[in-house]
């Protein structure tokens, strides 16, 4: 029996009793569902080969290989493989693979024009202790915001790159380093659900457009603080054979990062876009 419970209060389902490998449409349709109602969703307990993660995510959109282009799987580019690869030949710990996602809340995309609809990840080795991903309802954050800034805010978009304002690009090759801004509704609705959010990534934007440098630093800094409301996340620890989705275009996420460095953390990660073909 397909059972569906909450996670969090307003963001988080988790789905048992199923077999991603077995689901027909009909099969699917509440997974789906559970998606845009909860934006993260948990499927446990799951046996997959590549192809067959690949295939099951193609239900929710088109894969996109991501931009950092070291750490794509050897042969399959539209997989990342998080967590390998941490230690240098000189025995130093990688910092920006072993905090990948830890440096603050982000959402995943930003800087394509169009963003990442949704990321999906597969676990392959947890560690013992620590290594949790959160997560938290961007719906939340702009129901939360006072009314001036959402007025303030409306019809305004914030310039975003991969590295940000401190040109964090270290996993990009060099030719991938230097693309123009791509340009976003900070309050944006979402294209299925017709919900507004705040989409924002303070590790991403460059600048608010039209607001004078100062205002702007001061906008983003407020939205920095804004981005997390405490009845609105969800917290998932990690099992071997977790599937978890979560929908870019209504939450934040951020790794905890603080395993063990020397224990293995190993992920399958593909990006996902709408399924109609654009930009970026
Ligand atoms: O490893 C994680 O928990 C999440 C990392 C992350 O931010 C991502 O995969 O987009
Ligand atoms: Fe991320």
């Amino acid at each position: 029996m397909v059972t569906i419970s909450r996670m969090g209060k307003q963001i988080g389902a988790e789905v048992k009793g199923v077999d991603v490998n077995a689901l027909d449409e009909a099969g699917f349709a509440p997974i789906y569902r559970a998606f845009l109602d909860y934006n993260v969703v948990v499927v446990p307990e799951q046996t997959l080969t590549i192809e067959e993660f690949l295939r099951y995510s193609r239900r929710f959109g088109r894969i996109q290989p991501h931009p950092s282009k070291m750490t794509r799987h050897p042969d399959i580019p539209e997989i990342t493989v998080l967590g390998v690869d941490k230690f240098a030949a000189n025995g130093e710990l990688n910092q920006a693979v072993y905090r990948r996602g830890a440096e603050g809340w982000h959402t995943d995309g930003a800087y394509d024009i169009e963003p990442f609809k949704a990321t999906q990840l597969y676990a392959l080795a947890i560690p013992s202790t620590g290594g949790d991903t959160m997560f938290a309802s961007m719906y939340a954050a702009y129901e939360a915001l006072p009314e001036k800034l959402k007025t303030r805010l409306e019809g305004v978009r914030g310039a975003f790159t991969y590295g940000g304002r401190r040109n964090a690009t270290a996993l990009l090759n060099e030719e991938d380093r230097h693309r123009e801004p791509a340009f976003h509704p900070i309050i944006r609705v979402h294209p299925e659900t017709g919900r507004r959010a705040l989409y924002f990534d303070p590790g991403k934007i460059l600048y608010i457009e039209g607001a004078d440098p100062g205002e702007s630093d001061a906008l983003i800094e407020e939205l920095t603080a804004a981005m997390i409301q405490p009845d609105a996340q969800y917290r998932h620890k990690w099992r071997v054979g977790d599937i978890v989705i979560w929908d870019n275009r209504c939450s934040f996420h951020k790794a905890a990062g603080d395993y063990p460095p020397y224990e293995d953390r190993i992920h399958w990660r593909v990006s996902i876009k709408e399924y109609a073909e654009a930009a970026a």
